[in-house]
């Protein structure tokens, strides 16, 4: 619908940056070793991949120790200068109507992600499928890692208005409140509720997957970003592999127990596939080096979860 064909850009992001634990850089390489380019041919996809982004600059500054922190932010210019330039990145492919598939990387990431697909796609409603909120202010981060915070950015909440992302984070927010949905959350920081409470953020934790089904849950959720009619809005789909639950995908920085069961993510993924107004995709926070001895599962997991959500079907 959004789309000019069935045409898709790999965006690698080799970044670790937005939190403390290195190996997630080397995520996307893993993704595209695992056969990725290929899958998604067979899926009927043009493919284009032009190799992975080239964070080499950024990194150096990050390994160098040169990157101080600012106030409670981490790595804040190399976070920041990574971000600016994805967003470059993902809004040129998605004005040229490929759908951007980025692969990370940390979940920094997606505040470069996010403002570059809605620079493309104003009024798309993004959809965050996480263990956490990730909507930590500069303010309110407990940790000072910046993937814990990307939604306040997008958001423009108090306390983002600062260097070095000001100085490229367009001024009006790249996201209305009522235009995001969160599901599969289940650790919460004090700050971060705060947040989502004040600013009526709809959320579907694990408690509600319980409750309802993961049926009902993206059902309500797709209702809640298109006002209960249509199914028409454009979609970003942020999707970050802690959500599953550990035992399921296990190489990842920041596990929590109690999360999304293999068939409760591909579901969303498939569910959001059949709208068929996905603009654009993140698969953020694969850590290969991370419980290694399942690291090919958590990789086959990221890849099988694109598939679904790029129309692979079960019949
Ligand atoms: B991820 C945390 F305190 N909230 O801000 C923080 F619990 O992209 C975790 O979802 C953030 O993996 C996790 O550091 C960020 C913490
Ligand atoms: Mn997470
Ligand atoms: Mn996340
Ligand atoms: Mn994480």
């Amino acid at each position: 619908r959004y789309l000019k064909s069935r045409s898709l850009s790999i965006i690698g992001c080799p970044f670790s940056g937005g939190q403390g634990r290195r190996g997630v850089d080397t995520g996307p390489n893993s993704l595209i070793d695992a056969g990725l380019i290929s899958q998604l041919q067979e899926l009927s996809w043009d493919v284009s991949f032009e190799g992975h982004q080239q964070f080499e600059d950024i990194n150096s500054i990050l390994e160098s120790g040169e990157d101080k922190d600012i106030g409670t932010m981490k790595n804040p210019r190399s976070v920041s200068e990574v971000n600016k330039r994805v967003s470059e990145v993902v809004g040129k492919h998605a004005k040229e109507g490929r759908l951007p598939l980025t692969l990370g990387g940390d979940h920094s990431l997606a505040l470069g992600t996010v403002t570059g697909s809605l620079s493309a796609h104003p009024n798309a409603a993004l959809i965050w499928i996480d263990a956490h909120a990730d909507i930590n202010t500069p303010d309110t981060t407990p940790s000072g890692n910046l993937h814990g915070c990307p939604v306040s950015f997008l958001l423009g909440l108090k306390g983002t208005d600062v260097e070095p992302f000001s100085s490229w984070v367009p001024k009006k927010p790249v996201l209305k409140a009522d235009s995001l949905v969160y599901i599969g959350l289940r650790d919460i920081d004090s700050g971060e509720r705060k947040i989502l409470k004040e600013n009526g953020i709809k959320c579907f934790s694990m408690h509600e997957v319980d409750r309802y089904g993961i049926g009902k849950v993206v059902e309500l959720a797709l209702d809640h970003v298109n006002g209960g009619s249509s199914r028409e809005r454009p979609i970003h789909l942020s999707f970050d592999v802690d959500a599953l639950d550990p035992s399921v995908a296990p190489s990842t920085g920041t596990p929590v127990r109690g999360g999304l069961t293999f068939r409760e993510g591909h579901y969303i993924c498939e569910a959001l596939y059949e709208t068929g107004s996905l603009v654009a995709m993140d698969l953020m926070e694969v850590n290969p080096t991370l419980m290694a001895d399942h690291a090919k599962q958590t990789i086959a997991i990221g890849c099988s979860l694109i598939r679904s959500a790029l129309g692979e079907t079960l019949l």
